[in-house]
């Protein structure tokens, strides 16, 4: 570990820039041939790293997380060589960069994945200036490290500032990520446990938020959840608090802050004099005075401060929900403080938002993918208030989407403004006065200033950004979707894997709007495209190109179609795309030569994960085994009573939507109580419900022609305990085997009620009735 500095101080001085004046050769991608060349070289490496008190293995880029920061000018010819010295594939994504569709690194979509052992050359002309950043765009590595950042300076300084500091947030894990999507899959509560966010019923009822709790139950939501995951520690360049004492008292210093983490979204506050905020995702906007910002997954924001006189600029990124902050300090002396940003307060969130009444949970996972019904979902789904009813001219505008627009875009623009002017007293809820709404008609009022903090209001564009008038506009709707029991993410109810492409125009407009209807935040980015982020300043909304969707809100982007290929658009919390909320954008071109037979990157979001618990208790044991991908689940179980009763069961599901399965398997019982003498084997077939309220229901027959029902359900009560219970009953009408004589009918109940006690992820106490094995109690371990 302490060689690893000067490792990667080696390669950094190994490989730092050859400037020369070669002459590319013209590529495919067009004229490039009298662009100077910059040359970077990247190695991909599987190493030992401490980030939070625990040596790991991570993914570095030339020894360091984050990778080195890459600079390059407008108008050069950028070469970087990415060697993979890792035994899995890689691939290095450009974020934000205008790149020829071959070199945008999305592995199997638009370039080869790098294989062990090979080296990629990446190559594109630098057409823009400003912050970026760098990825690896395979599975979750850039949760393990593979990440940089990437300065792109202007050939003309615009901007007033002496100095450069970048300053690169990310959240880091001990675990591998792909056990943290295993856990999340599984719908293990710990990391909320861990991290002290999730909302226990004692506390609700102590809130007097029973009332809110039964609504989110209802329909079928444990709560208002801001984040997945537990991080032992956030960062800022790879330490929790770094400290840039270099630099002199009134000294101007352009601070390019990158939110390079895999899920976790910040608040950012700064000590001293307010800042300057002079751009965003790497475009300049109109200046302005701004202290607490919030910066979502894949954002850049660029400030300009001022060293002070006496003392050092704190800055401060706390977790968005509460469970952890970055640092950093700039300047010499003593600290100045940045605010401190308050935890968000979730049963507050749950009261705010049962009162809305708005419809939860709709399907992240359709049970027909492929029939059309995003207008039914997004007025059936969402907040139900008054003014959502719009005139019916209006709901025929969204209806015709997709299809393309022949009118003038102004008016079309101009409705669309009308349109998300009101969308916004709904989102943004600072009851403008042209609104004339009255606040007393307005059911709901109570929580809706709760999203306004997110509105990107504040950024304007310097010039105006609209389109020709004469350009036919594209509308495409898309309800983000997600289902936390099972973790699924998906647009229109529908994940990745189950869709086609979204087909764009050359030389169009495609407007997309983005109808948030889960209880997340979304950072959607699109690749090689700025778009538009349509707010109150019209004209001027700023370019983007990644904007974050608070929870049931409405967004609305739109760009101009000058690429080809096909571009990848997704949510950019990499757990969220790894389960199915991404889309290909697809100009229909021929797909490039080079790719060939490449495939692969759908099946990415449907993979099989496979989790496993073991009970050992005094008076029974039990195992659970299941594996399943979006749309299938394969599960065994098998009770063992040490009183001889005994119970296994194997069967295949298969997910119809969200709630619903359909199952078959096997079943085996003993036939006489506290006896293995007899075991009866039966067929079983039935389906399987996840009821409001969150009761797990299980209707089925078994070959003899028995019917059985049963109930089941969890409640975390306290901190770090849940209770569970289990009720089923099954009868005979003696169908099939013949009943003791003078019996026409019999029938079974087994019940179990118990208590669990989470000791840490994989463990937890346990103690339990069951009336087939009677009282005991012992440990669940989780694989
Ligand atoms: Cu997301």
């Amino acid at each position: 570990m302490k060689n690893l500095k000067y490792i990667s101080l080696l390669i950094l001085l190994g490989c730092q820039t050859i400037f020369g004046q070669n002459i590319y050769e013209q590529s495919q991608e067009g004229n490039n041939e009298n662009l100077p060349v910059r040359e970077y070289t990247l190695t991909i490496r599987e190493e030992i790293v401490n980030k939070a008190g625990k040596e790991v293995k991570g993914m570095t880029v030339n020894g360091i997380i984050p990778g080195p920061t890459l600079k390059f000018t407008e108008g050069e010819y950028a070469i970087i060589y990415v060697k993979n010295e890792m035994n899995v594939e890689t691939s290095v994504h450009w974020h934000g960069i205008i790149i020829p569709n071959f070199y945008d690194g999305v592995p199997y979509l638009t370039t080869p994945p790098i294989r062990p052992g090979e080296t990629f050359t990446y190559e594109f002309p630098i057409k823009q200036a400003g912050t970026y950043w760098y990825h690896s765009h395979t599975m979750l590595q850039e949760q393990s490290g593979v990440f940089g950042s990437l300065i792109l300076n202007p050939k003309e300084k615009t901007l007033d500032y002496d100095k450069d500091l970048v300053l690169m947030l990310s959240d880091w894990t001990n675990e591998k990520p792909m056990n943290v999507l295993r856990n999340l899959k599984r719908g293990n509560e710990w990391y909320g446990m861990k991290k002290g966010t999730s909302t226990p019923l004692n506390q609700v009822i102590a809130r007097g938020a029973f009332g809110a709790q039964l609504n989110f139950w209802r329909q079928r939501m444990e709560g208002a959840d801001i984040a997945d995951i537990y991080y032992p520690a956030f960062l800022v360049n790879g330490k929790q608090q770094p400290d840039y004492p270099d630099f002199k008292a009134g000294e101007k210093v352009r601070l390019r802050i990158i939110n390079g983490s895999a899920s976790t979204q910040f608040w950012m506050t700064f000590g001293g004099d307010t800042p300057t905020l002079v751009s965003a995702d790497g475009l300049n906007v109109e200046p302005l005075q701004k202290n607490k910002t919030f910066i979502a997954v894949a954002e850049t924001y660029d400030f300009i401060v001022t060293i002070p006189q006496n003392g050092k600029i704190e800055f401060r990124a706390m977790a968005q929900d509460g469970s952890g902050t970055a640092t950093a300090f700039i300047g010499n002396g003593k600290v100045l403080t940045a605010e401190v940003v308050p935890k968000p307060d979730k049963i507050k969130m749950m009261q705010k938002m049962a009162k809305m009444d708005m419809k939860m949970g709709a399907h992240a996972l359709k049970f027909q993918p492929k029939k059309d019904e995003r207008f039914q979902m997004k007025e059936e789904y969402g907040m139900r208030m008054d003014e959502m009813n719009q005139p019916a001219d209006e709901a025929g505008m969204d209806k015709t989407s997709e299809k393309n627009m022949d009118m003038p875009k102004d008016s079309m623009m101009n409705k669309k403004m009308d349109h998300s002017k009101m969308d916004h007293s709904k989102m943004n809820m600072e009851m403008s006065k042209d609104l004339k709404m009255d606040k007393d008609d307005m059911k709901g009022m109570d929580g809706m200033d709760m999203f306004s903090e997110y509105n990107y209001d504040y950024l304007k564009s310097p010039e105006k950004t609209t389109y020709d008038k004469e350009v036919p506009v594209k509308e495409i709707l898309l309800n983000l979707t997600g289902n936390m029991n099972r973790y699924i993410w998906s647009m229109n109810g529908v994940p990745l894997s189950e869709t086609d492409q979204i087909k764009i125009n050359h030389k169009e407009v495609t407007r997309i709007t983005l109808n948030n209807l889960t209880m997340m935040h979304h950072p959607m980015h699109l690749h090689g495209h700025f778009f538009r982020v349509i707010n109150k300043n019209g004209e001027y909304s700023p370019l983007k190109h990644t904007v974050n969707v608070p929870p049931m809100q409405e967004v609305t982007i739109e760009f101009y179609g000058n690429e080809y290929g096909d571009w990848f658009f997704h949510c950019h919390i990499l757990y969220h795309m790894m389960s199915g909320m991404a889309r290909v954008i697809s100009y229909d071109t021929p797909r490039d030569d080079r790719l060939n037979a490449i495939s692969g990157l759908i099946t990415e979001a449907d993979k099989y994960y496979t989790w496993a618990m073991v009970d050992a208790a005094s008076h029974m044991t039990e195992l659970n085994f299941a594996t399943s991908n979006i749309r299938n689940q394969f599960n065994v179980m098998a009770e063992y009573g040490w009183n001889e009763n005994l119970e296994a069961e194997v069967t295949y599901e298969r997910y119809l939507h969200d709630y619903l399965r359909v199952f078959g398997g096997v079943n085996i019982e003993n036939e006489l109580e506290d006896s293995l003498d007899e075991l009866s084997t039966t067929a079983i077939a039935g389906v399987r419900y996840l009821t409001p309220y969150l009761f797990n229901l299980d209707v089925r027959i078994d070959n003899k022609l028995r019917p059985q029902i049963s109930l089941s359900r969890e409640i975390l009560i306290f901190p770090r305990t849940a209770i569970f219970g289990s009720y089923e009953y099954q009868a005979d009408f003696g169908w099939v085997d013949d009943l003791p004589a003078g019996d026409n009918f019999a029938n079974e109940v087994v019940w179990n009620a118990g208590v669990e006690y989470f000791l840490s992820r994989n463990f937890s106490l346990m103690a339990s009735y069951d009336n087939r094995f009677g009282a005991g109690g012992g440990l669940s371990v989780r694989f």
